[in-house]
């Protein structure tokens, strides 16, 4: 039998913070009913707040020059989950994961279904892979892949996606996430209009394979592993493509795959009024596509983005259905207790930018009172939320404070005994 975290730990755990925690939440319900909010109903928000977890992010990640494997690493599929749900079941924020592919292929879905539901987890977007090539495979992804130059390399790349999808059916997913890492290192190496005509044409046989209830998730990047040009470079080229595609497509942004001191709220504000958000894959960085946990170098970066879905929530954008995931990667701390950090910081975010009074700042904006709009703006960000975050997690059977029982629980090495090491996995590729 695998170890799992006994419920009781976490009551225990609880009712020793208990009394703390309430007095905290009490105060800061006091001070946010004079500016007319209730504590309650932002909590409330917060706890219907899903996030899904990469499966790649529970193992160690690594860089190009090295991988330190920590004990107890997930070997496969069925025990990335078992880490996925032990995410959820301290934080209550995660109750699905998404799934990548060819890493996570097993020989019965059915089985993998069952197993993910009894441990309270279902599956989000599934992930197809073609920047890397498989030991079976036929054609080689070096020169590209759904942009390739040779038809028969892109009609492999399609059918790779296609059999996604088939997979996500069978686990329930309801859309297919695309990054390529097609590109170009020099220039004059590719035609940079003929290799976005192939990428539509492939784009076009996949979308069009969609079952009525899915949607395909476009995700740009500008550079890496092509270091002069990516087909999908930007979120021009990716609104440019969704609109080529039809009404099933939709651009993913990456927080790590802009250029620096990009706005990318600004991109988000556009793709929502485009009818076009997909939804993201949140990580954080300082220099390029760092993925280093959310909200750990920027997170008012991240509050401004959250003020924009806040903003568009609260309009009724047409169309505005985002989907929320985690992607980065974790080469020195325990990735179970990185991506609960994480989740809690994209949830950080969301309950800050809900406390904005949005009358009173669009008043500001109106009247050009700039100081005023801003410190209206800020007012959320400034606001210490970790009592509502924590209050939401108890009131779904979560744990006030997740890494403390996790660390008590010592989970990993539960793990490091039940998973002897493996000689290679396919966790943790950034
Ligand atoms: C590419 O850098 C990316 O962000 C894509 O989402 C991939 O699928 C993922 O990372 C895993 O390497
Ligand atoms: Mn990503």
């Amino acid at each position: 039998m695998s170890y799992r975290i006994p419920e009781s730990l976490i009551g225990e755990a609880n009712a020793k913070i208990a009394a703390a925690h309430d007095e905290d939440y009490e105060a800061l319900g006091l001070r946010l009913k004079r500016s007319g909010v209730d504590i309650d109903a932002v909590a409330a928000k917060v706890a219907a707040f899903a996030l899904a977890v990469p499966t790649w992010g529970v193992g160690t990640g690594g860089t190009r020059f090295a991988r330190f494997p920590g004990p107890g690493e997930p070997r496969g599929i069925f025990d990335k989950l078992e880490d996925c749900a032990t995410i959820h079941q301290l934080t209550r924020a995660t109750p699905t994961c998404s799934p990548h592919f060819p890493w996570d292929k097993v020989s019965d879905y059915r089985e993998l279904a069952e197993r993910a539901k009894s441990l309270g987890v279902g599956f989000d977007a599934v992930n197809s892979n073609t920047f890397q090539d498989q030991p079976d495979q036929k054609l080689s992804y070096k020169f590209g892949s759904l942009s390739h130059s040779e038809k028969a390399v892109r009609d492999q790349a399609v059918a790779h996606n296609l059999e996604c999808i088939e997979i996500g059916e069978k686990l329930a997913s309801k859309a297919l996430t695309v990054w390529i890492a097609d590109g170009s290192n020099f220039p004059g190496q590719s035609n940079l209009n003929r290799v976005f005509d192939w990428y539509l044409e492939s784009l076009a046989v996949i979308t069009a394979r969609l079952p009525a209830s899915w949607r395909v998730f476009l995700e740009h990047k500008l550079c890496e592993p092509a270091f002069y040009s990516t087909v999908i470079s930007d979120w021009g080229t990716s609104l440019t493509a969704a609109e080529a595609l039809g009404p099933k497509a939709y651009c993913l942004v990456d927080l790590g795959h802009h250029a620096p001191n990009v706005n990318i709220e600004q991109i988000v504000a556009r793709l929502i009024r485009a009818g076009r958000l997909a939804g993201f894959h949140f990580n954080d960085s300082k220099y390029g596509d760092d993925d280093l946990d959310t909200g750990s170098i920027d997170p008012f970066r991240l509050y401004r983005v959250f003020n924009e879905l806040v903003d568009a929530s609260a309009r009724g954008a047409a169309g505005f259905d985002p989907a929320y995931m985690l992607d980065q990667s974790h080469n020195v701390t325990d990735p179970i207790e990185s991506l609960m950090a994480s989740a809690m910081e994209v949830q950080r975010a969301y309950a800050q930018a809900l406390l904005i009074d949005r009358a009173a700042l669009e008043a500001a904006q109106d009247a050009n009172d700039v100081m005023l709009a801003h410190r209206i703006f800020k007012a959320g960000f400034v606001t210490d939320v970790s009592p509502i975050l924590a209050e939401a997690r108890r009131r779904g059977g979560g744990a006030i404070d997740p890494i403390p029982v996790y660390r008590t629980s010592k989970y990993r090495s539960h793990k490091a005994k039940e998973r002897p090491a493996v000689a290679r996995s396919s966790s943790g590729i950034i």
